[in-house]
């Protein structure tokens, strides 16, 4: 639902009396995001009972430990809160046990860390580069550093994930720890073909589904319950909720992953965070929920076949889910170049390391962009063409130094947003 059209100053009145000018600044992001393309992948608009959820006294409240488990008294109420949120997580992902603790995605898998591994022991996890997550054992993370991470890639004919060199690096390092997922991973994950080398090598197996999550519980992608020991998601990328995560677990790993949560990583849980988590479960079981899914799918197959036919290199040759990863070699445009003329056209991105880079992480060859976003705004398929178009004409102006051609794309571009309010945001 979109919030009505009221000034900056009503819709915040508290916060516009106290301190008027960060009220301008939060303003000014809403303007921000009502009037730009946001096309990167782990971002969203939650709905607007999700943001009234994050922002209530909830947030008052002190509560470590576990619903009936507390370190703190005056817990009636927030017991409630997180036992509803926990029982809809499990319901809506098919899991025994759910901990909705983790502040974030970095913590929740520091936390499976935690739970089933001594420093040192050996984690396998995809590549940060090939797009991979820095938590899954990259070197500069605290998970390369105190683990022993070894980390598969993609083929380079191919874009994808290759299992025999998965369960090849598997059987010589015997990992304890096995992840799969990532956050620059165009095509569906084999959960099953991953459950397999994990149970040849008596690994863990953890899916870290932050990405795709909103994909699963909407229908629109297989679902790892039925593989995978642990689940990780963060709350807030296609699954449409606030900032936050959630460890989902076999009941057999419940007491291991609880303790690593809390007292192991983690103090008192953000309790409003809990609640907004909550509503965007509620939210994800629906039927509307489940087009949104399919239609975050359809937009990005979408795209990727109008960027294609206009010479675009995508990463794999297209996309099975939410993200499209381009290498733009071939178009004579850095990557960090591109994104900054996309953003000055209103087209926000994020630059992004290709399979076998030869640039430099800070300065990579590619982009990576998504549907999530433009989809809860309910742009449609049809409108694909215009986008890749907007694209092409930004990335080539991007070379060439045209600012006009940047100039008239932001134009038109804050028409089309124009006709497709965002949830939570009002209408200006
Ligand atoms: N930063 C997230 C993303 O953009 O994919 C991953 O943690």
């Amino acid at each position: 639902m979109t919030a009505p059209s009221v000034p900056a100053d009503l819709r915040h009145p508290a916060l516009a009396a106290a301190d008027p000018e960060l009220a301008a600044l939060v303003a000014a992001e809403e303007r921000l995001q009502a009037d730009t393309l946001r096309l990167i992948p782990s971002e969203n608009y939650v709905s607007a009972a999700v943001l009234e959820a994050s922002g209530t006294v909830l947030q008052n409240k002190y509560s470590e430990g576990y619903p009936g488990k507390r370190y703190y008294e005056g817990q009636q109420v927030i017991d409630q809160v997180e036992t509803l949120t926990a029982e809809r997580a499990k319901g809506l992902f098919g899991m025994d046990h759910a901990n909705v603790q983790p502040y974030s995605g970095s913590p929740a898998n520091l936390a499976v860390y935690l739970a089933f591994l001594k420093p040192g022991d050996t984690v396998l996890g995809m590549s940060l580069p090939m797009g991979g997550h820095l938590t899954h054992g990259w070197g500069v993370s605290a998970t390369g550093t105190w683990f022993n991470g070894v980390q598969y890639g993609v083929r380079r004919d191919t874009g994808r994930v290759d299992l025999d060199e998965v369960r090849d690096l598997a059987l010589a390092e015997r990992p304890k720890l096995i992840f799969c997922g990532g956050t620059a991973v165009p095509r569906e994950i084999d959960f099953a073909g991953f459950a397999s080398i994990a149970r040849e090598v008596g690994a863990v197996l953890v899916a870290d589904i932050a990405h795709i999550a909103g994909l699963i519980a909407g229908g629109a992608h297989p679902s790892p319950a039925p593989h995978v020991d642990v689940v990780s998601t963060t709350t807030h990328k296609t699954l449409r909720g606030p900032r936050g995560a959630m460890l989902l677990s076999r009941a057999e790993h419940a007491r291991a992953i609880d303790r690593a949560v809390f007292p192991g990583l983690q103090g008192g849980p953000h309790n409003q965070t809990t609640a907004a988590i909550g509503v965007a479960l509620r939210e994800a079981a629906t039927p509307d929920f489940r087009s949104y899914a399919r239609d975050v799918v359809t937009n990005a197959r979408t795209l990727g076949e109008e960027l294609a036919a206009r010479g675009f290199d995508l990463v794999s040759g297209g996309t099975d889910n939410h993200l499209l990863l381009i290498d733009l070699t071939a178009k004579d445009v850095p990557g960090k170049v591109a994104a900054k003329a996309l953003d000055r056209a209103g087209i926000v991105v994020n630059h992004n390391s290709v399979p076998y880079d030869t640039r430099k992480p800070f300065d990579p060859s590619g982009i990576r962009i998504g549907t999530p976003a433009l989809t809860s705004r309910g742009i449609p398929a049809s409108e694909m063409g215009t986008v890749a178009e907007w694209i092409t004409r930004v990335v080539q102006a991007a070379r060439t130094g045209d600012e006009a051609t940047v100039s008239e794309v932001r134009s038109e571009v804050k028409a089309l947003m124009d006709g497709y309010p965002a949830p939570g945001l009002p209408v200006f």
